[in-house]
């Protein structure tokens, strides 16, 4: 086993002391961590002492490469994770009922990977919103977005969805496959080549590790037709890193519920890069495209060449990126708004 084979691209390992390695993340259990190194596969736990002290230390996740002691015997003790190329990150509520706010944190899915396919199945989960969402924190990760419309065998009408898909997905790849009929799937092949990660996201049951199992050629992940347990829980548990026969590597995750914006204020201009090229060319440069005179947006609204609805998303996930990546500046901020529009109108009145 060699970690470059495991998609490791710098040079760092030989220059690193006799005592230490490189090893890559390849699921991450409750309390330890799989792994794959030059010495074979095991299981790791943190150094805890090493993070707790060093404050910038960054928790590893599926995907990472992190720097070990390898332990032949038991757990090998895991010293730092090393600086990702791509992560991808979603705002997931904290369960905190005593908490005033709705608050939110960062939860990290996974790291280190060229394309995340961002797959909806077209018979009941096929959702235009989500895929904005899903494209803005792409976006924002790092990897190039795709989009896997599945199990096509059960509608009749597979491009007439992939039209939708590209209206609002300006530049980006878009198929229907089917495991059940093989439609699409040798489309998609090209962008598992050797030494590539490929992460697999979606709502439960969209057929995520049906198509590992269809890419792989045999069952390696468990696949369900009842989404949930009687607890809520879904087919695939855990992250886990699979690697093809062929040397491409993919990261399939358990489905997502929620998918809240993270620090998504990039992403968010690059899935809407149409309505940020409207709103740089306004006539003032403070515009709040309500109802000044010269607002390329309202006046593409008119015409027919943005959608309202697709200016209100726009417009809701900036303020819930904002809201999730700071809640306490925003309610601040807010008030402070709120502050100055009661001075205003109380002036006005005066008047
Ligand atoms: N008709 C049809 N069914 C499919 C296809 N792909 C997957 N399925 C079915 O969809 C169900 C869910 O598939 P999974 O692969 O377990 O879904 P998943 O996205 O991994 O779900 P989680 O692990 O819960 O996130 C299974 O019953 C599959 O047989 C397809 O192309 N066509
Ligand atoms: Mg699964
Ligand atoms: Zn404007």
């Amino acid at each position: 086993m060699n970690i470059k084979d495991y998609g490791f691209k710098s040079n760092l390992i030989g220059s690193i002391d006799n005592n230490k390695m490189i090893a890559r993340i390849i699921a991450t259990h409750k309390d330890s961590y799989e792994i794959v190194c030059n010495n074979g596969h095991g299981f790791a736990k943190i150094k805890r002492g090493y993070y707790y002290d060093n404050p910038n230390s960054i928790y590893p996740t599926t995907g990472d490469f992190v720097l070990i002691e390898w332990n032949a015997l038991g757990d090998s003790m895991i010293y730092e994770t090393l600086k990702r190329e791509s992560s991808f990150s979603r705002a997931a509520s904290t369960s905190d009922r005593n908490h005033e706010l709705h608050n939110q944190h960062e939860q990290l899915v996974a790291a280190n990977f060229d394309y995340v396919f961002i797959m909806q199945s077209l018979n009941n989960n096929f959702n235009l919103h989500r895929i904005e969402r899903y494209l803005s924190l792409t976006w924002k990760s790092g990897g190039i977005p795709v989009i896997i419309l599945t199990k096509s065998d059960l509608i009749e009408n597979k491009q007439e969805y992939i039209n939708e898909v590209e209206s609002i997905a300006i530049g980006v790849d878009v198929y229907s496959v089917s495991c059940k009929t093989g439609q699409g799937i040798e489309d998609i092949k090209k962008y598992f080549s050797k030494g590539n990660t490929i992460v697999f996201l979606g709502s439960s049951g969209v057929g995520k590790s049906t198509l590992v199992n269809t890419l792989y050629g045999k069952e390696i992940m468990k696949t369900s037709e009842i989404r949930k347990d009687a607890r809520g829980r879904h087919t695939t548990t855990s992250r886990n890193l699979i690697m093809l026969p062929n040397g491409a590597m993919i990261i399939d995750t358990p489905g997502m519920r929620e998918l809240g914006m993270w620090d998504a204020e990039d992403g968010i201009s690059k899935t809407f890069q149409d309505i940020e090229n409207y709103i740089e060319n306004c006539k003032f440069s403070n515009c709040t495209h309500s109802n000044e005179p010269g607002c390329k947006v309202l006046e593409a609204i008119q015409n027919g060449e943005l959608s309202e609805e697709r200016y209100t998303q726009y417009i809701k996930l900036k303020k819930e990126t904002e809201y999730n990546s700071n809640s306490e500046n925003y309610l601040v901020n807010k008030k402070a708004k709120f502050k100055e529009i009661s001075k205003i109108n109380k002036e006005n009145k005066k008047r």
